[in-house]
């Protein structure tokens, strides 16, 4: 089976809206595993780290300050082509493209408040991942479920 790890987080916005219970949830319902899990406030060389990709786009100094201004929830995510999977349940970056049903779609508006970041491959996700989360941080365990889930 493809089991992937991929990087979720609830951005400032969505933590500050009272989104995390539903996110998690939303992630759950589908069947993926939780395997870490932390609240944080990012530091800016973290966050600078973190979105390196965008360093010359003109808007990395906005998404440096969103992404430092209040606290995020940070997971690892595991799962059946994980990476995908849960970019599908997040939908589009600008949330007014994002379809209704998914996480952007039904609970944002602008771009740069997106409410949620998730990894967009197994690199980025295994990258990411290592950078918020050390090695000991991330759990193994099987869940009652799993054979409900997975044939
Ligand atoms: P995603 O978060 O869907 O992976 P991305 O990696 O292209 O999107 O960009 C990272 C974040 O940067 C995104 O969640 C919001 C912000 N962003 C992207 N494009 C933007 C734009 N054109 N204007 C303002 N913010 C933008
Ligand atoms: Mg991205």
């Amino acid at each position: 089976m493809d089991i992937e790890r991929t990087f979720v987080m609830v951005k400032p916005d969505g933590v500050q809206r009272g989104l995390i219970g539903e996110i998690i949830s939303r992630l759950e319902r589908k069947g993926l595993k939780i395997v870490a899990m932390k609240m944080m406030k990012i530091e800016e060389s973290l966050a600078k780290e973190h979105y390196t990709e965008h360093k010359e786009r003109p808007f990395f100094g906005d998404l440096i300050s969103y992404i430092t201004s209040g606290p995020v929830v940070a997971m690892v995510i595991e799962g059946k082509e994980a990476v995908s999977v849960v970019r599908t349940l997040v939908g589009q970056t600008n949330p007014r493209e994002a379809l209704p049903g998914t996480i952007r779609g039904d609970y944002g508006i602008d771009v740069g408040r997106n409410v949620i970041h998730a990894s967009d491959s197994t690199q980025s996700a295994d990258r990411e991942i290592n950078l918020f989360f050390k090695e000991e941080e991330i759990l193994s365990y099987s869940k009652a479920d799993e054979v409900w889930i997975y044939e």
